[in-house]
């Protein structure tokens, strides 16, 4: 029987092909999906808080999210054939005038391996596309990224528009080197992450309401 705790150490390693070989074994020994799935989560909260606290770097947390990714995509079939799909939906884009995404992929990454479905729009993303989104998708969190002086400022219009649509509850988190928890406040945002471990513990606390 596969000990799911190698299965953690495994992802939070980065160790892509032990972890799609574990979550095989995991399926074959008829573990139920959503346990293997938790603990491949796990992994990725151990990731997140030692991001934050600065242990490991930006590589490092990439690796652990390809590895996750992989085995992900071996255990989703058996998660749909159990009826079991993300419980959340985020919609994830960089600002409208702004190319860097390189941040915003690695919080989507996290997002996911939170089992929170991301919509990634991609970058230069005008309110709009934003607004439209979220409405296709009924998601309830929205992330927005911006790593210029000269691009944030454009994160209020889409703030100002997401709430002018009337989408129900949908939170808005914003990110990236430039912004802070004040200037989340200041555009009306419902909260600030300073990074993709923050982003994680952030959109969970913000689902949660
Ligand atoms: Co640009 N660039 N860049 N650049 N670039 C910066 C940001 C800059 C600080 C460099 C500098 O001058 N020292 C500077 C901005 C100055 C300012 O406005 N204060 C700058 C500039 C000026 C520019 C151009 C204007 C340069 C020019 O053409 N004259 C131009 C603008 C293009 C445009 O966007 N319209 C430009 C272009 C580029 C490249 C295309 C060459 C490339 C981007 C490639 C890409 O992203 N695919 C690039 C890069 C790579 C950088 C630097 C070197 C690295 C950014 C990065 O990826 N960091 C950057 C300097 C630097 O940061 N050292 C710089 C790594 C990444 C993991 O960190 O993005 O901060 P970061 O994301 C973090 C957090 O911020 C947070 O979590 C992430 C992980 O911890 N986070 C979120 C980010 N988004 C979040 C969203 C959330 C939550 C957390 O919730 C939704």
């Amino acid at each position: 029987m596969v000990d799911l705790g190698d299965l953690t150490k495994a992802v939070e390693g980065g160790d892509r092909s032990l972890a799609v070989e574990l979550t095989r074994e995991a399926i074959a020994d008829g573990i139920d999906p959503r346990t293997t799935l938790a603990a491949m989560t796990s992994a990725m909260d151990i990731v997140g808080g030692q991001f934050q606290r600065s242990e490991i770097f930006v590589p490092e947390m990439l690796i652990a999210a390809r590895a996750m990714k992989e085995a992900m995509a071996v255990l989703e079939p058996e998660l749909a054939g159990i009826g079991v799909k993300p419980e959340h939906t985020a919609i994830l884009g960089t600002v409208s005038g702004d190319l860097h995404d390189i941040g915003k992929n690695l919080v989507g990454m996290m997002w996911k391996g939170a089992n929170i479905e991301v919509i990634d729009l991609g970058t230069n993303v005008p309110a709009a596309r934003f607004v439209d989104a979220v409405r296709d998708h009924g998601a309830r969190l929205v992330g927005i990224s911006a790593l210029l002086t000269t691009t944030m400022v454009n994160m209020k219009g889409v703030v100002d528009a997401i709430r002018q649509a009337d989408l129900g509850d949908v939170k808005i988190m914003i990110g990236g080197a430039p912004v802070s928890s004040e200037y989340a406040a200041e555009i009306g945002a419902d909260g600030y992450a300073a990074d993709a471990g923050a982003a994680v513990e952030i959109a969970k606390q913000m689902l949660a309401q």
